[in-house]
Order: C-alpha cells, then structure tokens, then sequence
C-alpha cells in the first residue's frame, strides 16, 4: 500500500473531512485536523496537499517528494522553514476560474451601475433614476494576465468593457490590448477600473500603493477610478485605499482579499462609501475538484509524465 496524502488545509474543514472519506482510495490520507493524528510520524510520505499549514509541516514531514497547493496561490508556505526543493504544484481549475470571473465582472457591473446609491436610496426608499455611462466608455485594466486574469478579462470583454491587461511578461491576446512591466506606466493611465489578480511574491508586496492610485486615469466615463483586487491582500497598502477614497483620488473599491484575514471590525474599509468587502470568497476551492486534481497528478508523476500547473520557484508563483 503507498504512502498516504498528508493533508493541511486550514478551511472548511467539515467539507474537507467528509470528501475525504472517498478521496484517494488507492492510498488513504492522513489529515491534520483530525485530532487523533496530533504527534504521528510524518517520515516516510511522499505527498502534502497544504493551506496554511504548520509552521513546523516540513520539518515533520521530510520526505516529500511533490507539495500540492490547496489553492490556485502559494504564498501560504512559501516562506515557511524547510521548504523542500520538491515541485510544488498549485491548483488550476474550471470551477475556481469561472467563480473568480462571476466576482470580477459582477464588481465591475455594480461600479459602472453604481450600486452603491441604488442600495442608499432603496434604504431611504428614495426612487432615484441614475444614468450610468455603458461598459464600453470604461476601461478595465487586469493586473496579471495568468489563468484568472485571462478568463476574467475575456469575460470582461463579452459585457462589453474595453479591456486592457498588464504582466511581467508581455502576452498576445486577440483584440487585447497588452502591457508589460516596463509599461506600468503607461497601463495606468489608461485605466478607469484597476483588476488585481496578482500572486503575492516579493515583487508585488504592497505593491498597489498611493504612488500607482495616482497614475490611474482621472476624469474618465465614471469621474474616478476604481481599484478590485481578489489577488492578496499584502499586495494593497490598506491605509492608501482608505485615504484615497477619502480625498477622491479614487472613487470606490472591491476588496476580496485583506493584509489581515479576516478584516478585523475596527478597520475603516468596511465603512467607507462605495467599497464592496467580500470575505476571501471570490473563488473558493471546493474540495471534491480539488483532490481529483492532486490524484491525477499524482498517477502522472508516478507514471513519470511531466507535473502540470507546477511552480517557478525562481519567479514565486
Ligand atoms: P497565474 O500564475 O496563472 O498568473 C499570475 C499572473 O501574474 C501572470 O500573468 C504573471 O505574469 C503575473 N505576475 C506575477 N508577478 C508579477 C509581477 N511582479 N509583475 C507583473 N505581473 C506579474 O495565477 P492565477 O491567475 O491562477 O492566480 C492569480 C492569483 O489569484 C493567485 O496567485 C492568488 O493569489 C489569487 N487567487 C485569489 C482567489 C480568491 O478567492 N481571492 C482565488 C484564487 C486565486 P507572467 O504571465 O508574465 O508570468
Ligand atoms: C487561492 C485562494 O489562492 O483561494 O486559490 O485564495
């Protein structure tokens, strides 16, 4: 009988420990929220599929041989102690990019809509008309033009919007109209509604800042611009989204992701007008999908193909 799948996923964790009942069959699991598994020795298991994990996970399991992300980020362990040099594979998947897409065009939809005064007047039960510009007068500008920021951009483009994408490498999509990073610039300014879906790396630690709020397109269809980010929350400088919403240098944000999870309830975001907060939800990994993932890539790599999806630990992402 092979090793078991070492599991450390820190969310729903019911979910977790029903699916696993009938995930990985051929090898069983081990999982760390279960109690009973509290001081077992870890030697000896060739897989990890992690989120969050403890701190001291790669100490106690020294024998890996691939990690499996529970997410399509990898940031929650990349910095921890004893990282092996194994591949590290993260999670792409249907279900996660489409859900990712619904949020990113359903934020884009309530700032061109405004939804924020129809909510105010509903509360006042005020009948007051607006007349919003079409998506065709706003520029949407996608930060990272990876699986999520390519489907988000395409759908994007389907409502109508002009779309424009920005990565470290540049990208040819049809009919889009791309940047690279030498051309942050420039992107910028032409952008009316900023989309993050950056992984978190050294390079895009609080990365979105006053300095790139101010070079975002003022005066367009809208007045303001507008940033949305669902990427990671140590990405934002959270007191230069509050203090640019507040002196009108940006007219409004979406907000999946938080330098703090969850936003603590003193936090001034969750106030402010025109800022849509959504818990760390905008795409979750739903469980059964996600070990089928790690099953098949496990046959591939015992049949020695090549890994899919895997990591470039140069890159961070
Ligand atoms: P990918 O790895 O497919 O794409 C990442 C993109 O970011 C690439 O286009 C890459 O550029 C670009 N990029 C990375 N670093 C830089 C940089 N320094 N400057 C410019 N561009 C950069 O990732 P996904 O699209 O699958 O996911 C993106 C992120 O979304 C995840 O890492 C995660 O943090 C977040 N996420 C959030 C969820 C949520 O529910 N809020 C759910 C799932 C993911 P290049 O193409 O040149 O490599
Ligand atoms: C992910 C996430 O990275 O849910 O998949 O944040």
């Amino acid at each position: 009988m092979p090793a078991p799948v070492l599991i450390d996923l820190k969310f729903n964790p019911e979910g977790v420990a029903r699916i696993l009942k009938t995930a990985f069959a051929d090898r069983g699991s081990i999982n760390l929220a279960d109690p009973a598994t509290k001081g077992r020795d870890l030697s000896g298991i060739d897989y990890a599929l992690l989120w969050k994990p403890d701190a001291d996970l790669f100490e106690r399991a020294p024998d890996l041989k691939v990690i499996f992300s529970g997410g399509a980020g990898v940031d929650s362990f990349m910095n921890l102690p004893g990282l092996p040099d194994v591949p590290i594979v993260r999670f792409v998947d249907r279900s996660l990019t489409t859900r990712m897409s619904e949020w990113v065009v359903m934020q884009c939809l309530m700032h061109l809509r405004e939804q924020h005064k129809h909510d105010l007047h509903q509360r006042e039960r005020t009948w007051g008309k607006l007349i919003p510009p079409e998506a065709a007068e706003i520029t949407v500008g996608v930060m990272g033009l990876g699986v999520l920021g390519q489907d988000a951009l395409r759908k994007l483009k389907v409502m109508g919007f002009n779309v424009i994408g920005w990565s470290r490498t540049r990208k040819n999509l049809d009919g889009v109209e791309t940047f690279d990073s030498a051309e942050l610039d420039t992107f910028l300014a032409k952008t009316d509604f900023l989309v993050g879906l950056l992984p978190l790396t050294p390079e895009t630690t609080g990365f979105y800042n006053a300095r790139l709020f101010a070079k975002l397109r003022q005066g367009g269809a809208l007045g303001k611009p507008v940033f949305i980010n669902a990427g990671r929350g140590r990405s934002q400088v959270q007191p230069d989204i509050v203090s640019a919403i507040e002196s009108g240098m940006l007219g409004g944000a979406s907000l999946d992701v938080f330098e703090v999870e969850p936003l603590p309830a003193e936090d001034p975001l969750w106030s402010l007008e025109n800022v849509f907060i959504t818990p760390h939800d905008a795409a979750v990994s739903e469980e059964s999908a996600l070990f089928r993932h790690v099953d098949t890539q496990i046959s591939r790599f015992e049949r020695g193909e090549a890994l899919q999806f895997v990591v470039d630990r140069q890159a961070g992402y």
